[in-house]
């Protein structure tokens, strides 16, 4: 039996929003007490967490009590040795935002969410975080006529370009990871997917310093293959964060636990965060950005966090022996999978030599791919019966 005991290695990290969390909902309000960002340190450091992230509003919901609130979770976090790895800013609580914060039409709630960002980047670099995530949750629209979708997409160039230029100037070790999302709360919100992201990230002033944090249960949201976004985004090198959690197809925003919701996703998400097929492997923290379900009292919350890096752990052990398989490394083979790395052009060839080539398409198309047999052994692997 492999261990699952989660280690600082293993770098595994959690929002205080998540564990934090008091079940609040659109039909329903607090099941759970509030949870003191102190208690929440202590027990993921107890759990086997390396990390933690938060929104400014999680941690210093007011000036009057910021400088001590922040002295305390420092000496916290120093008792621990957690670590503050990504900050984030809320954009979306408060009603100034109602109709949007970097993108909002009215330019002062503009000028004001920019605002928020820049003090809370100067509290990341303070902090020793090196990632900066940008979730426009209120970015968005209901109705057409409301939105000037490219207008917002200057503006939103015009925050990101700003932001990638004080931190520069400030000389600060931080990245911006752009959080992709589909809908909720906003009808449609800007940059829905990955893909979308990673076309923005090409058009700012400083795209080598913006990559993307996607979450799994916002690309099935949009019925998308999430493992396929995370391999994407490996190889443009946009990688930066990963926001791990668990859904159950198109619906509303689960945020269960990793593992819960789609395991057969979850599993090849794993796989392919450790380098399999894309050569480079994903090296950051290992982020949870779930909701404990507000069935749970304070046990089934920290029940399911213990529960996310269980489920983590367990999944990599199972693809690392899928890999190592010699009938896995056969089936692969007979799949003809690895034939894919090798270009469709020779070296020395030339188009016009492999237009006078020879083939015999009836044959290749009576071949069979095989691919049965080789995803049910990595079926038998994630059932446990190899
Ligand atoms: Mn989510």
């Amino acid at each position: 039996m492999v261990d699952l005991t989660p280690t600082r290695d293993d770098k595994f990290s959690f929002g205080l929003w998540t564990v934090g969390w008091q079940g609040v909902d659109v039909f329903g309000g607090p099941i759970r007490p509030p949870l003191d960002p102190v208690a929440a340190l202590e027990q993921l450091a107890e759990l086997g967490a390396a990390a933690v992230t938060f929104h400014d509003d999680d941690l210093l919901p007011d000036d009057a009590t910021r400088d001590a609130g922040l002295d305390r979770f420092r000496r916290a976090l120093n008792g621990t040795g957690l670590v503050v790895e990504m900050l984030t800013t809320n954009l979306f609580g408060d009603p100034v935002f109602k109709e949007g914060a970097l993108t909002a039409n009215h330019r002062d709630v503009r000028r004001h969410a920019l605002t928020k960002v820049l003090r809370n980047v100067d509290l990341a670099a303070e902090l020793g975080a090196k990632t900066y995530v940008l979730w426009g949750g209120r970015e968005g629209a209901e109705s057409g006529a409301s939105k000037d979708v490219a207008a917002a997409l200057d503006r939103y160039k015009e925050a990101l370009d700003l932001l990638c230029g004080y931190v520069r100037e400030q000389g600060y070790d931080i990245r911006f990871a752009i959080e992709p999302k589909p809908n909720e709360p906003r009808g449609d919100i800007l940059l829905p997917t990955i893909g979308h992201a990673l076309a923005f990230i090409n058009e700012l002033d400083d795209a080598e310093r913006v990559g993307i944090n996607p979450e799994v249960g916002h690309e099935q949201m949009a019925g998308l293959n999430y493992p396929h976004g995370v391999a994407q985004a490996l190889w443009h090198n946009k990688l930066f964060h990963i926001d791990l959690n668990g859904q159950n197809g198109p619906r509303f925003d689960q945020d269960l636990r990793f593992g819960a919701g789609n395991l057969r996703e979850a599993f090849w998400t794993v796989d392919v965060l450790q380098g399999v097929g894309v050569g480079r492997a994903y090296d950051g923290f290992v982020h949870f950005d779930y909701k404990p379900p507000r069935t749970e009292d304070v046990d089934g919350v920290w029940e399911s966090a213990a529960g996310c890096m269980r489920n983590y752990l367990a999944l990599r052990a199972k693809v690392r022996a899928f890999r190592e398989d010699p009938e896995v490394q056969q089936a692969l083979a007979a799949s003809r999978v690895g034939e894919l790395a090798t270009p469709t052009l020779g070296p020395e060839e030339s188009l016009a030599d492999l237009r006078a080539g020879q083939r015999d398409p009836d044959a290749l198309g009576e071949r069979g791919m095989a691919f049965e047999r080789l995803d049910q052994l990595a079926m038998d692997h994630l059932l446990g019966l190899r």
